[in-house]
């Protein structure tokens, strides 16, 4: 493993130079980072759950301009998937091509691990916008896997969309909470009654009967709120 680590990176590496000597490293999502210069690396887990559902599991990816980001990723699946960076066109249209024959690609903004193995993007985001993270393994990308990437103070405070809900039901000691909510854009899911995660801070602010504001999102494969106000 260790030996195939290496040559993940060798080959990321070789293709970010001749990357750069085409001199077309101006995609609209920003270019390929140097590793001495990365301002914050942030964990990437890509694996497929009990519920047939594959995930890009992370931090919420919220980046300012121009920040360097080291995507340390971890293929935790039992298949094989891919970790690709770009714009939502690029990724819609790399998905078709990747429909027709899956085709592994040899791109700066794109890494494809096998289960179990280990790599790394280095990225550096020049533009703001919103962009995404995803697998374009023909199915994968339909199952789950591709998460927003917000670039920029403003649209990272716009990008977090707060959704109305009202708490049903308090399980603290399991840690779980039932909510009766309006649709869930970031995860996709309309509105509905579900039990969601919680950790102890928030859940000491939640009563039963409550209306709130939170976000949803998907920590360890389950649904948690992440934010209430
Ligand atoms: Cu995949």
């Amino acid at each position: 493993m260790k030996k195939l680590l290496l040559s993940t990176s060798l080959v990321l590496f070789a293709s970010t130079g001749a990357f750069a000597d085409v001199g077309h490293a101006k995609m609209a999502i920003g270019m390929p980072g140097h590793t001495a210069k990365v301002d914050r690396t942030i964990d990437v887990t890509l694996l497929e759950n009990d519920e047939g559902e594959m995930l890009i599991e992370s931090e919420e990816m919220t980046i300012k301009q121009g920040e360097t980001i080291r995507f340390n990723i971890t293929n935790k699946g039992e298949l094989e998937h891919e970790f690709v960076l770009d714009t939502l066109e690029n990724i819609a249209e790399h998905k078709i091509e990747m429909a027709k024959m899956d085709m592994e690609h040899d791109d700066p903004n794109r890494i494809r691990l096998d289960p179990g193995a280990t790599g790394e993007v280095v990225w550096t985001f020049a533009n703001a916008g919103t962009f995404e993270a995803a697998c374009l393994i023909p199915g994968h990308y339909e199952s789950g896997m591709h998460r927003a990437v917000s670039v920029g103070d403003q649209i990272a405070q716009a990008d977090v969309e707060y959704t109305s809900g009202t708490i049903k039901k308090i399980d603290a000691k399991a840690g779980k909470v039932t909510i009766i909510h309006g649709p869930l854009v970031n995860l996709d899911m309309p509105a509905m009654t579900m039990v969601f995660r919680a950790d102890e801070a928030i859940m000491a602010k939640m009563a039963e009967g409550q209306d709130i504001e939170f976000v949803a999102d998907r920590v360890k494969g389950k649904l948690t709120v992440t934010q209430m106000k």
